[in-house]
């Protein structure tokens, strides 16, 4: 039985950079669940019968929220919801799930590689038909009408069993159960040369790839150690777990610790990899040396035509306006065009639907491509195991080739994590206030060539999308951009991107922190950031 349940609006409903992101009591609260999804269905008016994906990555309330989705979907006139076995499947998987079944759109259960369990993050996306994150006119829609909700629709009935893959119903809606690694699987051995990566493996390449307890633990278990032969143990932390283990599911070189220093001792294995809780970020590092994501966008788009599904070169690339110009040069090279959009993966859908980019990066660990609408983990690593198994060279060899070809970009962002939100507004508007006469100041040997707000025309449909972040570009190839983090759930986080290009191979191989340091150094001084936050220096560091 359909049940209406009178609702009033929940302040503070507006989805962020990738989706609504809030702290799991939040969520728990009454109808705050009930409110959002049906702020979803009634923004994006699907047709009568329409079918959805439904996954998430297995966090703590997952299980719960995926029964209140379900009998919302049945109450709302879906005709179909296709659901991974226990409510888990990755972003990616999803989005390639929503294209292969044409599906009107998905519903995503993850706050991605923030922290899970009872106090830790949970979050809510919903994906459109093209397989990827809903644009900004839609996510605004969803907001708007949570301001304006009056009642949700709801089955009234008793929980599903979402553990048994097959048919079932919920009134007049069919629930279809799947095995949420299968048509990943599948579609990566289209792109991929499988018989190259296992014979690269039977040759005694060794690997560890970590799961963080989080969603991709099946998809690489099945396909690294059950199609590509790795050996057994490659997997590690590869069950999901509602807590990630007590972890934090984010592959970077604070979170991924144990990972990093594996790779930087005497046992270390050929490659190292790692991706995130919902499976759409990765991690690279060879032997001895880290490969920045914006690093490895560039060697990746210099190097793609050596998988089967990118033989035929790249359409172009584009890249977040924080990431580094490393795959500026790579484009420039090959006669390509490079497309710089905001933060965040929604923005590529355009580029990718029209044909215009074929991959695409961020400097926060995601790289993608047009096989689906989304960032994907374990794709990058399987498109990095492709080309060492045709290259048969180590990861650090190919990195420093690729340096000595196309120069060196010196990369770090600096997090400052939950500050004061007012505090880090007032510092960004300051900054913003003083970019015209920052503009042609000298700041040791180098000087202020342009400082911009950075705004983005979307070429496709012509959308606007300002206040993106401050840009400041020195001569000599340094750069410095500060925004406010979108995806955080306890007051502000400010990042600060760092970088410097060096074209001199004989400077290749000095230390990140003492290249960047008088930049460092600058960036404090010029946004007066411990005036404003308090703070003297960030608290990550990547
Ligand atoms: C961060 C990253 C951004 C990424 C977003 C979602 O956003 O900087 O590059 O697209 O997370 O990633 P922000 O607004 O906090 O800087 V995920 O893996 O959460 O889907
Ligand atoms: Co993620």
């Amino acid at each position: 039985m359909i049940r209406t349940v009178p609702t009033g609006p929940i302040a503070g409903q507006r989805p962020g950079t990738s989706g609504l992101r809030k702290k799991v009591p939040i969520f728990q609260a009454s109808h705050y669940v009930e409110n959002f999804v049906q702020s979803i269905f009634d923004a994006v008016k699907l047709p009568a019968g329409a079918t959805l994906v439904v996954g998430g990555d297995g966090r703590f309330f997952n299980r719960e929220c995926v029964q209140t989705v379900l009998k919302m979907a049945a109450a709302n006139g879906i005709g179909r919801v296709i659901l991974g076995q226990g409510g888990i499947m990755s972003t990616p998987a999803v989005s390639n799930m929503i294209r292969s079944r044409r599906a009107a759109g998905g519903i995503i259960l993850s706050a991605s590689h923030n922290p899970g369990g009872p106090e830790g993050d949970f979050g809510i996306k919903y994906n459109v038909g093209n397989g990827g994150p809903a644009p900004e006119k839609v996510t605004e829609a969803i907001f708007e009408r949570s301001e304006a909700i009056t009642a949700f629709r709801i089955w009234d009935g008793a929980d599903l069993d979402i553990d048994s893959v097959g048919e079932t119903r919920l009134g007049g809606m069919v629930v279809e159960i799947v095995d949420p690694v299968a048509d990943y699987a599948a579609l990566m051995q289209t792109l991929f040369d499988f018989d190259r990566i296992r014979a690269l493996f039977a040759s005694g390449f060794s690997m560890r790839y970590d799961a963080m307890s989080a969603v991709t633990g099946p998809y690489a278990k099945a396909i690294l150690e059950g199609t590509l032969g790795a050996a057994r143990g490659t997997v590690v932390n590869g069950m999901p777990l509602p807590d990630f283990g007590g972890n934090h599911p984010d592959p970077n070189l604070k979170y991924a610790r144990s990972l990093f220093e594996l790779a930087m001792s005497r046992e270390a294995p050929d490659l190292c990899a790692a991706s995130d809780g919902d499976g759409d970020r990765n991690l690279i590092i060879g032997r001895g040396l880290f490969v920045t994501p914006s690093d490895s966008l560039a060697l990746l788009a210099a190097n793609a035509h050596l998988a089967p599904g990118y033989a035929q070169g790249l359409a172009g690339i584009a890249r977040s306006m924080p990431t580094s110009g490393a795959a500026d040069r790579v484009a420039a090279r090959h006669g390509i065009r490079l497309y710089e959009t905001p933060t965040g993966w929604k923005f590529f859908g355009n580029l990718l639907d029209a044909g215009l980019a074929t991959l695409c990066g961020e400097e926060s660990a995601g790289t993608g491509s047009n096989h689906v609408r989304e960032k994907d983990g374990l794709w990058a690593v399987l498109l990095w195991l492709n080309i060492l198994a045709v290259r048969r060279q180590g990861v650090a060899e190919i990195v420093r080739a690729h340096w000595a070809e196309y120069g060196r970009t010196f990369y770090a962002r600096h997090d400052y994590e939950e500050i004061d939100a007012d505090g880090a507004a007032a510092m960004i508007g300051a900054l913003r206030a003083r970019l015209p006469d920052l503009k042609g100041q000298r700041f040791g040997v180098s000087e202020v060539e342009a400082a911009d707000d950075f705004a983005y025309h979307d070429p496709v449909d012509g959308s606007y999308s300002e206040h993106q972040g401050l840009r400041l570009i020195f001569s000599g190839g340094s750069r410095l951009v500060y925004r406010l983090s979108g995806t955080g759930t306890a007051g502000a986080t400010l990042r600060v991107y760092l970088e410097r290009f060096e074209p001199d191979p004989a400077r290749h191989d000095e230390e990140t922190g003492a290249v960047l340091g008088e930049l460092a150094a600058l960036s404090r001084s010029l946004a007066e950031i411990e005036r404003f936050t308090g703070r003297k220096q960030p608290s990550v560091v990547t």
